[in-house]
């Protein structure tokens, strides 16, 4: 709620830097971090919390007490979704969009595109045909038009993730799964599919769609039904017999090819297999229904993970034998962390050394900005100070390794932070592109080579540096990376973060081919953000990543060897 709160009044005061806009988001991330409900807290103790004042603390309970709060149901009336959706446009600010919405009545994604065929943008001062282009460009990459228009993994996870959550509660409810692309792991979602099993069928769908997240009901019958929630994402529901639900969790998971993969394999059996059943054609008996590890045992398969199931080989593989794929078990430690020493960062640096060991890591790399990220990056000084800080808490910590790291930045034409001397003696490093986004493909594709060439580099963090369904990233020559990062024994790095999973799979899975090392990072800012690794695995499965591929899953001593080695 806070999060639409900052939102809608960086459209309503026209500056996302706004003293109002600040508020709503300074309390948004004091109740983010925490770690315990604030619904139980008196609006005295929640003004105790840094970052909330009377008035949020006012609205907070009100919203607790009530469901709503009066002032966001009025900017949701000024602002509705299809005209905040255009928030996601780069290069679009507030004060444009009012601007937009006042003079050429545009109040969707679909009008901003009719009115840039028209080259009515250019009318307005400030604005040009070059703008009109850049725009319909970002539109495009951003398939927000049309019926194509598809949600990020980010945004969708949580809300199938409450969804899921409440339905399990309800009695008579035995399982509950999110299903579809978003189950394999798909970075944008076209709509959220649900199973449920339970007998009660009816009653299941009545208090799905009685969700409080269901803004419009597209369908409601006894087993099947749909919502949409308020920014227009759809979330289809099936209820089944808890027999059966195996094959419809198979079935609805997809993909629509590795279906008729399997269905093909049951035919070739004399058997056929749908969303209820697999069953001998003749006699009509079911061989396996109730979970999916029976249906791709008799079909003579190993149980595919979700992540693999779009027809790339999968079938014939499982029927043989499946890559030995990396697992959250396998990771043992995390190599890009940071404290509140980054200006993003959101704990100091006992607690997210506290929060690493608590998840039993045996090694742990504290990776700091480096000085050139402008508002954010740390001083040498500073980096001295966090080395001896790490000294001291090292004496804590006997059983986790504790490196004196940096997320350097890789500047227009490959260069790093501070000087050579100096980055030698970092125990472990990232690099990372964080500006200078639209240089051409070849600019880029130097600036990675050189930043894998320093000898003090061991990984390149969140390579493209894209935000899915937000920024595509930067382009480069993945080939040419890809060879210089198996040349000189560069890292890759895959992030967690949901926005970013960012080696893309197909480059994890070429650059797999060709020997490179990942390292799966969480890019914690917030010891919650170790669950990061989740998402980092799964998305690594999508690339068929086998574990001997993943330093970060190796034994300490062979980890820091393998660190050594590249350090010289
Ligand atoms: P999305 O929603 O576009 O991100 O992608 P999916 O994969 O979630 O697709 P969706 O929601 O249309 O359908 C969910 C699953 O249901 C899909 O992955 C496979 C299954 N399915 C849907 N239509 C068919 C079909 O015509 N044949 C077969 N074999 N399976 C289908
Ligand atoms: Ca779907
Ligand atoms: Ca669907
Ligand atoms: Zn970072």
């Amino acid at each position: 709620m806070l999060d639409e709160m900052t939102l809608l009044m960086k459209l309503k005061e026209g500056n996302p830097q706004a003293f109002r806009v600040r508020a709503y988001e300074n309390a948004a991330a004091s109740i983010r971090d925490l770690g315990r409900p604030v619904a139980g807290m008196t609006e005295a103790e929640m003004v105790a919390l840094k970052g909330i004042g009377k008035s949020t603390a006012a609205k907070i309970r009100e919203y607790l007490e009530t469901g709503a709060f009066a002032k966001l149901a009025e900017l949701r009336e000024t602002y509705p979704p299809a005209f905040v959706e255009m928030t996601r446009i780069p290069g679009l600010g507030p004060k444009t969009l009012i601007r937009l919405r006042d003079e050429l009545d545009i109040n969707t994604v679909d009008d901003l595109r009719s009115a840039i065929d028209r080259e009515a943008l250019r009318a307005l001062p400030g604005l040009g045909a070059k703008s009109e282009e850049k725009l319909k460009l970002a539109i495009e990459r951003l398939g927000l038009h049309g019926k194509d228009r598809r949600t990020p993994i980010a945004v969708a996870l949580p809300i199938a993730a409450e969804v899921v959550a409440a339905l399990e509660k309800l009695p008579g409810v035995t399982a509950a799964q999110y299903c579809g692309s978003l189950r394999r792991f798909s970075e944008t979602i076209g709509d959220i599919d649900v199973i449920v099993a339970a007998r009660n069928h009816r009653s299941v769908g009545d208090a799905f769609v009685a969700l409080p997240l269901a803004n419009e009901v597209i369908a409601h019958g006894e087993t099947k039904s749909s919502i949409l929630t308020r920014d227009g994402l759809q979330i289809d529901l099936r209820v089944v017999d808890p027999g059966v639900y195996g094959a419809a969790v198979l079935y609805f998971t997809g993909s629509k090819s590795h279906n008729i993969a399997l269905r093909q394999r049951a035919l070739d059996r004399g058997w056929t297999l749908n969303e209820y059943s697999l069953s001998d054609i003749e006699t009509e008996k079911v061989i396996a229904a109730r979970t999916e590890k029976s249906i791709y045992s008799a079909l003579g398969l190993a149980f595919v993970p979700p992540p693999m199931r779009e027809d790339t080989g999968e079938v014939q593989a499982a029927a043989g034998k499946l890559p030995r794929l990396v697992t959250e078990r396998h990771i043992r430690g995390d190599l890009h962390v940071h404290s509140d020493l980054s200006g993003d960062g959101r704990a100091p640096l006992a607690a997210m050394v506290k929060g690493a060991a608590a998840r039993g890591l045996e090694y742990l790399a504290i990776t700091d900005h480096g000085e050139d990220l402008s508002i954010n990056g740390a001083t040498k000084s500073q980096m001295l100070g966090m080395r001896r800080k790490l000294e001291k808490l090292q004496e804590r910590y006997p059983d986790m390794t504790l490196l004196w790291g940096c997320e350097l930045n890789i500047g227009a034409d490959g260069g790093l932070d501070y000087d050579d001397e100096f980055l030698a003696s970092f125990d472990w490093t990232v690099a990372s592109v964080h500006s200078h986004f639209d240089l051409d493909i070849a600019a880029q594709t130097t600036r990675l080579i050189a930043a894998m060439e320093h000898p003090s580099v061991n990984a390149i963090g969140h390579i493209s540096g894209r935000m899915i369904g937000r920024r595509p990233g930067i382009f480069f020559d993945q080939d040419k990376v890809l060879a210089t990062a198996a040349a000189t024994g560069t890292g890759i790095e895959i992030n967690g973060a949901l926005e970013r999973l960012d080696a893309s799979s197909a480059m994890i899975r070429n650059g797999a081919e060709l020997g490179i090392d990942f390292v799966i990072n969480t890019d914690a800012h917030h010891p919650d953000d170790y669950r990061r690794v989740a998402s980092g695995v799964l998305h690594a499965q999508r690339a068929w990543l086998e574990h001997r591929r993943v330093a970060n899953s190796w034994p300490r001593h062979r980890f820091l060897n393998w660190v050594q080695r590249r350090r010289g």
